[in-house]
């Protein structure tokens, strides 16, 4: 039988500058739902890639003094770059494309073609504002207090000849698409697209720019170059193979089942998308999700606000998987959710350290302690345990778990577990289809408490010390850990690919025991697993040390991106020429040189100046220099400043040095002259 196919996207990045913890969040998002998938046995395509056209970046790339195309290789393929950071992330895309790429192009063009010769692209002027950071062209009517509705920035006018697509025929194909069917979600969403963008009246789209250069050009009109959210919304077909031969599979995977997509562009996958695929006489995307924003300080984060946090320190400083796990589970992902370190660490120790690390460590640890690391035969699941567990799998709820068991009996404790992690499944998936992976892990974290209050229901240490009498019960309570937890560590796989991995390992589970059917059959593990106590998965962090050494480590990158060579800015104002005729400088030699006693900051100088007389001057270079090293030197002084006392001594005049910043720290270099030039000799 052929596999159900799933085709998932993400939006494909602006290399404008290095991505940070908003984007990661997204992309892990949509990696978690393409591995969901994968689990169930799915064919899925995973597609992200890079948006590299359109006039910021050709902007970023004139102020870097290099190419557009130099520019965006170095943020997607350069040293910790888009591409290595999907790779740290464990991202597991099945094909990445950049807008760049020449199979891309050459399809857009042809699509665009297709659109102008089916009569919804015609040639206008275009008046209106333009939002340069978010590339979008706005109406008056679309401006929120006359800025950027998106952004909030400032617009510009704009006026050229244009290129339009006829969006406003559309319109009401696209409200009934929206309003009357689940193609946009969450559902929240819908009311303020009909009734920001829709409703005021759909205009016809401005799709080409003449204005710049760095775009697709339009082939049957040079000079202009089509609007970047033409080129970049298409990328979700010409990477399946749309209009080129360098892919195959459109007919395969096209429509997608979803684009993920961030909710400030949401109108572009829900409006514009669905428009022009209308026009191209495609069929539309079965769904499109928009995703909240990971919020600092209550506001979104961007580099030009430099409130951005970097994934890279933090991937390496807590791990992969405990940060992807952490976004999942911390932040609903319809919604806007607040960033901090404070709560990532709490949500390492509280999920992952105490309650899930725990729950192995204390399990793998008893079976070692009790049952020198094997169980024995005949401790896995009882008839009764299997009949419930189907029963909640039928239900696809949990039954209340009274088996009319005498209150104290212990079989009521086994029977609610067995049930809640039988039943688990059930709920993951219908969270997970409903692309609500918080509420999939919230349902996989409710299992294990309540594995973790099992042992302390059961409490082993007091059943171990009668091996005879209850070495048996205690066998099937071990049991019972390793088989809820095996079932656990199935669902968590899409959010923590390899530690699940060295999990497995540690409970003794088989590659057949790992699967997306065995997570919903109790009983799966075979009783006599050994599992071995292994490295601790996710160690308790520091929240003190951890905040300080993120500091430091967020301190140092900032310093790293800082330019190699920052010089003042040359001054405006003009000094004639008789006046600076006035200033005496000298070359002087320096006879000797001591730190000033009770100042960090200067030295004194004693000089030759060619006069006969010793010259002292004082000068707060202390930072730079050591006195001993100076002596003997030719350097540069201004003799004619009127004297001045500094810590209680005589300063006549002032050495002159270079002075400018290097990765943000303050550098200064005395001026030196060639030795051969005598003390006194007059610089003109
Ligand atoms: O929009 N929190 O690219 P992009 C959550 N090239 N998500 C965030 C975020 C944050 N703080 N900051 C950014 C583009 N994102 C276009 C897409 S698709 C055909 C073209 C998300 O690099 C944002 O919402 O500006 C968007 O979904 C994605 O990162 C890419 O943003």
């Amino acid at each position: 039988m052929d596999k159900k196919k799933f085709y998932i996207t993400t939006p494909i990045y602006y290399p404008s500058d290095k991505l940070h913890i908003g984007h990661t969040y997204c992309t892990v998002a949509t990696d978690a739902i393409a591995r969901y998938h994968r689990l169930r046995g799915e064919d899925v395509m995973f597609l992200t890639g890079t948006d590299e056209h359109g006039q910021k970046i050709e902007d970023k790339a004139k102020e870097a003094g290099v190419t557009p195309k130099e520019f965006v290789d170095k943020i997607v393929c350069g040293e910790r770059g888009v591409l290595d950071l999907w790779k740290l992330m464990n991202i597991s895309n099945d094909r990445f494309i950049r807008t760049t790429d020449d199979y891309h192009v050459a399809a857009i063009q042809k699509i665009f073609k297709k659109m102008y010769e089916n009569g919804d692209i015609y040639k206008g002027t275009y008046k209106g504002k333009y939002c340069k950071p978010c590339e979008s062209f706005w109406t008056e009517s679309q401006l929120k207090d006359g800025k950027c509705p998106d952004c909030g920035r400032e617009v510009q006018d704009a006026e050229e000849e244009a290129y339009f697509f006829r969006l406003s025929k559309y319109a009401d194909k696209i409200q009934d698409l929206l309003e009357n069917t689940d193609f946009l979600q969450p559902r929240s969403r819908v009311n303020e697209m009909v009734n920001n963008f829709i409703k005021p009246g759909l205009e016809d789209l401005c799709v080409s720019r003449t204005s710049f250069t760095w775009g697709v050009p339009v082939d049957f009109d040079p000079g202009h170059v089509v609007y970047v959210w033409v080129d970049a919304l298409s990328n979700y077909i010409t990477a399946l193979g749309y209009e080129n031969d360098k892919y195959d599979d459109y007919k395969k995977y096209w429509p997608a089942d979803v684009h993920i997509v961030g909710k400030e562009i949401v109108r572009f996958h829900s409006i514009i998308w669905p428009a022009m695929l209308m026009s191209l006489g495609e069929p539309l995307p079965k769904h499109v999700f928009g995703h909240g924003w990971l919020l600092l300080d209550g506001g979104k984060m961007s580099k030009s606000k430099g409130n951005v946090v970097d994934p890279y320190i933090l991937a390496e400083h807590f791990g992969v998987d405990a940060l992807r796990f952490f976004l999942m589970r911390t932040f609903p992902f319809g919604s806007d959710g607040n960033f901090s370190n404070e709560l990532l660490i709490q949500t390492i120790n509280t999920d992952l350290a105490n309650d899930l690390g725990n729950l192995v460590s204390r399990t793998t640890a008893m079976v070692g302690k009790y049952f020198g690391g094997r169980l024995p035969a005949g401790c896995g699941a009882t008839e009764m345990e299997q009949g419930a567990a189907c029963s909640a799998r039928r239900e696809a709820t949990i039954p209340n778990g009274d088996f009319l068991l005498d209150p104290d009996d212990p079989v009521r404790y086994d029977m609610d577990l067995v049930l809640k992690a039988a039943g688990l499944r059930f709920d993951y998936e219908a969270a997970m289809d409903a692309y609500a992976p918080h509420k999939a892990l919230e349902e996989v974290f409710k299992v294990i408490q309540r594995a973790n209050k099992y042992i302390d229901e059961n409490a082993p240490w007091a059943l171990a010390k009668d091996m005879e009498a209850n070495g048996k019960r205690l066998a099937h309570v071990m049991y019972n850990l390793l088989e809820t937890t095996r079932i656990c560590a199935i669902l968590l796989i899409p959010f923590m690919p390899e530690s699940m991995d060295k999990l497995f390992q540690q409970i003794g589970a088989c590659e057949g025991c790992r699967t997306w059917d065995s997570a919903a059959q109790w009983g799966s593990l075979s009783d006599t697993a050994e599992p071995a106590k292994g490295e601790n998965l996710f160690p308790r962090v520091d929240m003190e040390k951890a905040l300080q050494e993120l500091e430091e480590a967020a301190e140092e990158a900032r310093k790293a991106s800082l330019p190699d060579i920052e010089l003042e800015p040359q001054s405006a104002e003009q000094v004639d020429f008789d006046t600076f005729c006035k200033s005496d400088f000298r070359a002087v030699k320096v006879k000797a040189c001591e730190n000033v006693k009770k100042s960090a900051k200067l030295l004194k100088f004693t000089l030759d100046d060619g006069t006969g007389v010793d010259r002292q001057i004082l000068s707060g270079i202390a930072a730079w220099y050591k006195p001993e090293e100076l002596v003997g030197k030719t350097l540069l002084a201004i003799v004619n400043l009127p004297p001045r006392k500094m810590m209680g001594q005589e300063s006549c005049g002032m050495l002159i040095s270079a002075v400018h910043k290097e990765k943000g720290e303050e550098k200064l270099n005395l001026v030196m002259l060639d030795d051969k030039i005598p003390a006194g000799a007059k610089m003109c």
